[in-house]
């Protein structure tokens, strides 16, 4: 089923000019990117993004982090985009991220954890919505 999804390079990608790498990551698994921005996430963007994390212990620091220096957000589209690319993703927790994945490949952090990727249709709707209106 073609699906779209949407991942964002975070800052300490951007910082360790991983862009290119993850970017052809995906153009190589076959995605079509739709849409491509770089640019820098407003303290009100990041916490509408973040919304369904407000009450978590660790919002303060996702914000902090997210709206620290450039991001670049992509939309791509291809065959079950948004599993396919949690996958390509890894765990949340870069150090337990499987070898393969980027985060398991580039990091060991948590908030600096280099991409985020939707994790469901309405997730995507969401966050687009902010990103790219
Ligand atoms: P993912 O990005 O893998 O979907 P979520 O949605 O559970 O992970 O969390 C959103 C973001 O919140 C993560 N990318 C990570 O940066 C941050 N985060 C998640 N859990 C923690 C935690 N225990 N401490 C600090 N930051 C966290």
């Amino acid at each position: 089923m073609t699906e779209q999804t949407l991942f964002i390079v975070k800052p300490d990608g951007v910082e360790r000019k991983l862009v290119g790498e993850i970017i052809s990551r995906f153009e190589e698994k076959g995605f079509n990117i739709l849409k491509l921005k770089m640019f820098t996430f407003t303290k009100q963007m990041a916490e509408e993004f973040y919304s369904v994390h407000q009450s978590k212990p660790f919002f303060g620091e996702l914000v902090s982090f997210i709206t620290s220096g450039r991001v670049v957000a992509a939309i791509i589209e291809g065959d079950n985009a948004i599993a396919a690319t949690r996958l390509m993703v890894g765990l949340t927790k870069s150090f337990e991220a499987a070898p393969g994945t980027i985060r398991g490949d580039f990091g060991l952090g948590i908030s600096d954890n280099i991409i985020h990727a939707s994790d469901s249709k309405e997730s995507f709707e969401k966050e687009v919505a902010v990103v790219f209106k």
